[in-house]
């Protein structure tokens, strides 16, 4: 596969998973190499034991894997090596900042860990200075048992480092943030950074600059102003999605204000629509660009996992920036991705029209990047959006890709069996509100699998796309059990996890189809054969 299932025994994605349980921990580059952490359960597909582990890549597409970075060894850590990040420090090379539990109460404490030789490029092996750890314990205030996730440090131009803590007072998520001139002794801020009623938990918390000027990533170290925006990204563990808001950041207080352009809780934006949690950023500096790396969990049943023996993959690396609009990010996956790209399949001008079905021939439909535009003439037969349809994914789920629409619903059929019992469909439909119109993605893997005991969702978002030119643009990355698609060059992301039993294999097909009485036309399209990518 080319998705890094850090999970050897699975093809093409960066799929960065191996063998056993594993999600994302701190991503970084150094010296001529990606190193991917992750969350890994030497003994079994399911959660527990938890160690860092470590692989690295030259072009974060071909991985191999080295030696666990951190395990479970000392006092403060002794109940796990928990998620965490990797910060380059200036002159001195990369320090890990973890979360050790030390109990079987779940005590958390900050951690952290230097390379033993910095000059080994793969940095293989790390230590955890007894002397010092750990490094910031909870204090009353705290809540010990839900302290986790310590962020990339950044510098200032007060000559501190600060770094952010994940937790919960009650109900109420909670970034703590703390601050350090040597990056050992840390003081807590006299407010935590930002804080949300009724979000519950912050895991794996992110916070990094987007410039308003360029696509160009920036690094985290004394980027403020008016060229900026901020990015707090907090995963929930309540409901094992992710939301982030655009705000202000102001590093003489201490403080971070979102815009109000979006929701800050549950309603806000969100990277991925779909299975996409524990996701990191890091700022490549080879290609001045910041990376954003998520994980997306198995969704059939433990002891499927139990029999593959491994669960959980490593989402495509995408490249991320501020939209032109100023209101949300725009991801897009690493160029690198296409060096798997083999045959190359076209298709243009293809009318659809109502219940029409067209297969995508001549690829290898269960692992292939397709991408096309979809243009339609108008939205006069879009149908009328009802103000209380707020839940995408409710929508989604009632109105399916079966059901006739005005103008849509169009898109692919993925891992789609001949006889279409199986089939996975990522698609569009055009509603019309009173001033605008409203676009949902969908991506429905409600009818993915004829294998009873899965969950199958009907994953979807609304995008933001502005139709005056009346096309959209979708893209997706096809890979066995990933479905991970991007709408409008971006804009709306949703990654499913899938298992057909059918459509797998020389038995899994393509189409694109239109299920709407508006015509619709599939304008150059282009599908790949992927390769798969070289995972050690
Ligand atoms: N799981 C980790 C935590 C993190 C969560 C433990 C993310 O550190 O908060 O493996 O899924």
């Amino acid at each position: 596969m080319f998705f890094i299932s850090f999970f050897k025994d699975y093809s093409y994605k960066l799929n960065i998973c191996m063998l056993k349980m594993a999600k994302k921990t701190g991503p970084m580059y150094y010296n001529g190499y990606y190193h991917l952490f992750y969350q890994y359960n030497p003994n079994g597909s399911v959660w527990g034991n938890i160690v860092w582990a470590h692989s690295v890549s030259k072009d974060l597409i071909n991985w191999k894997e080295l030696e666990y970075a951190l395990y479970p060894s000392k006092p403060f850590d002794k109940f796990g090596c928990w998620s965490g990040s990797a910060t380059v420090v200036p002159g001195k090379g990369p320090v890990i900042l973890y979360t050790g539990v030390t109990d079987d109460k779940n005590t958390e404490v900050q951690c952290y860990a230097v390379p033993e030789d910095t000059s080994d490029p793969l940095l293989r092996k790390w230590i955890k200075p007894d002397t010092l750890n750990p490094i910031v314990i909870a204090d009353r205030e705290v809540n010990g048992s839900a302290f986790r996730d310590p962020t990339t440090a950044w510098w200032s131009n007060d000559r501190h480092w600060r770094m952010l803590v994940g937790s919960k007072r009650k109900h109420r998520g909670i970034a703590y943030l703390y601050k350090s001139k040597d990056f050992i002794k840390w003081t807590k801020a006299k407010h935590p950074i930002h804080s949300k009623s009724s979000t519950g938990m912050w895991e794996c918390p992110d916070f990094f600059p987007v410039s308003l000027e360029s696509k160009e990533g920036l690094d985290m170290n004394n980027v403020h102003g008016n060229n900026v925006k901020h990015v707090l990204k907090n995963s929930l563990d309540m409901t094992r999605f992710e939301y982030y808001t655009l705000g202000t950041y102001f590093p003489k207080k201490d403080k971070y204000v979102p815009d109000n352009t979006s929701q800050d809780g549950w309603g806000g934006l969100r990277y991925d629509y779909g299975n996409f949690y524990a996701s990191k950023s890091f700022f490549d500096p080879s290609k001045n660009r910041r990376i954003l790396w998520g994980w997306a969990n198995e969704s059939d049943s433990k002891e499927d996992d139990v029999n593959k023996g491994w669960a959980g993959i490593q989402a495509i690396p995408r490249t991320i920036w501020l939209d032109r609009s100023r209101r949300q990010l725009i991801q897009w996956p690493v160029e690198e991705l296409n060096s798997l790209r083999g045959k190359e399949v076209k298709m243009n001008n293809q009318k659809l029209n109502k219940g029409d079905y067209v297969e995508v021939k001549g690829v290898t439909a269960a692992q292939v990047d397709v991408e096309a535009t979809f243009t339609f003439l108008s939205l006069d037969k879009a149908e009328t959006f009802d103000p209380s349809w707020v839940n995408a994914q409710d929508l989604c789920a009632q109105k399916g890709s079966k059901i006739e629409g005005g103008v849509g619903p169009f898109g692919f059929l993925t891992l789609a069996s001949q006889d279409l019992q199986e089939f996975t469909p990522v698609f569009f439909k055009i509603f019309k509100a009173p001033n605008k119109h409203v676009v949902l993605m969908c991506s429905d893997a409600t009818s993915s699998s004829i294998k009873n005991n899965l969950y199958k969702p009907s994953f979807a978002g609304f995008l933001d796309v502005d139709l005056s030119n009346r096309k959209i643009p979708l893209r997706s990355l096809i890979d066995h059990s990933v479905v991970e698609s991007f709408g409008a060059g971006g804009k709306t992301n949703i990654l499913s996890r899938v298992y057909p039993t059918l459509a797998i294999g020389n038995q899994a097909h393509l189409f694109v189809f239109n299920n709407g009485t508006e015509q619709i036309n599939v304008q150059n399209l282009h599908a790949w054969s992927m390769k798969n990518a070289d995972i050690q």
